[in-house]
């Protein structure tokens, strides 16, 4: 059966809340993130609003350069307690549309309308969807709409910000042909460079690689991107409900390799965001350490678990596992730590 599926994605979402919220910002670049503290601020930009990004400011920059691309930027720091409440309002809009709905981000969701009758009502239903959101919450967003997920993604990717791209299925072979490799979901900077090395940049000279050697290149996931790129995905929408990724993270003063401090600001972490699982009475699936060395050089490692979890002691043990793994690995100093976590409903 021929799928209808939405994908949506609010713009320089942190940043368009700030707006909201600061209207005599408005029209000004906006950075929201950690404090430029006048250029010597070890942090990062978690997002900046259009205007922001003609300077060159993105998420994950750190913001001492933001600083310096844009000194006259409005610095805000991260409200993260408003942002969530927001998206629980957006998330809410969502579900009147669809009982099939996958919340990815904050901000980020797809939607199954396969009970629709075709694309046109896709269409007008998404456009009902962006008009609800801005009468009420007052901000913009973008939709794309597909026959499965990675083109609903890739058309929300093209139609940024405040677009709505419909790829209709007849449309979607040619569609994905003209794309460059890595606008593909799955394909990400590192095979980028190595496909380039090929002497291939576009989808259609990637599909001539047969269905073998992209197994080679990409391991297991060769298969999904195969057929990925002739527009054949199923992946369902997912009714897992993974709630949402709760996440914090630690700058060093000085970038440093006493575990007695990495640690001791570890299971701040850790203690911190235990408590907030606690009291959104969620359960725990998937652990991501986050560790930047000195330079900049960031690596993740993750875990996870057959079963959703709910004990602190292997939430503990084994994220302090993975931070250790990292010690061990590099004789590098360390900049910044972090832990981010997937959620389930208990
Ligand atoms: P995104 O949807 O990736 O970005 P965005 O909404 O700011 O901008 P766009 O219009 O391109 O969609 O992420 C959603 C929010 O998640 C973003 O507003 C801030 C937060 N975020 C971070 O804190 N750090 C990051 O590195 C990224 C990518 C996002
Ligand atoms: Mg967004």
């Amino acid at each position: 059966m021929e799928r209808i599926i939405l994908h949506i994605d609010m713009d320089c979402f942190f940043a368009q809340i700030e707006e909201r919220e600061n209207p005599q910002f408005k029209g000004r670049p906006l950075v929201v993130g950690s404090d430029p503290k006048g250029g010597s601020g070890r942090g990062v930009v978690s997002t900046a609003n259009y205007i922001a990004r003609k300077y060159g400011i993105h998420s994950a920059l750190p913001i001492s350069q933001a600083f310096r691309l844009c000194p006259e930027a409005v610095f805000l720091p991260v409200n993260f307690g408003l942002y969530e409440r927001v998206s629980e309002n957006i998330f809410g809009i969502l579900r009147k549309y669809s009982e099939r709905v996958e919340t990815v981000s904050l901000d980020e969701a797809y939607l199954d309308l396969s009970y629709l009758n075709g694309f046109k009502e896709g269409e007008k239903v998404a456009r009902e969807i962006k008009n609800e959101i801005l009468e009420k919450e007052k901000l913009t967003s973008t939709i794309g709409l597909g026959s499965n997920k990675a083109i609903a993604k890739i058309a929300v990717n093209q139609a940024k910000p405040n677009g709505l791209k419909v790829v209709l299925p007849e449309e979607a072979e040619a569609f994905l042909n003209h794309l460059e490799v890595e606008e593909i979901p799955g394909i990400g900077p590192k095979k980028v460079e190595e496909l380039e090395k090929r002497g291939i940049r576009k989808v259609s000279e990637l599909k001539e690689l047969g269905r073998e050697k992209l197994r080679e290149l990409f391991g297991k996931a060769g298969e999904t991107i195969y057929g990925r790129i002739r527009g054949k995905d199923e992946e369902e929408v997912s009714l897992k409900n993974i709630i949402k990724s709760l996440g914090r993270e630690h700058t060093f003063e000085k970038d440093t390799r006493d575990p007695e401090i990495i640690f001791k600001v570890f299971d701040g972490i850790v203690e911190y965001i235990w408590e907030e699982l606690g009291k959104k009475n969620l359960s725990f699936k998937t652990l991501t350490v986050v560790c930047r060395y000195q330079g900049f050089e960031t690596h993740t490692r993750s875990l996870t678990l057959k079963e959703k979890e709910r004990n602190f002691r292997i939430f503990k043990r084994e994220s302090k596992k993975m931070l250790l793994k990292f010690l061990i690995s590099s004789p590098k100093l360390i900049r910044l730590i972090g832990l981010r976590v997937i959620c389930l409903e208990k």
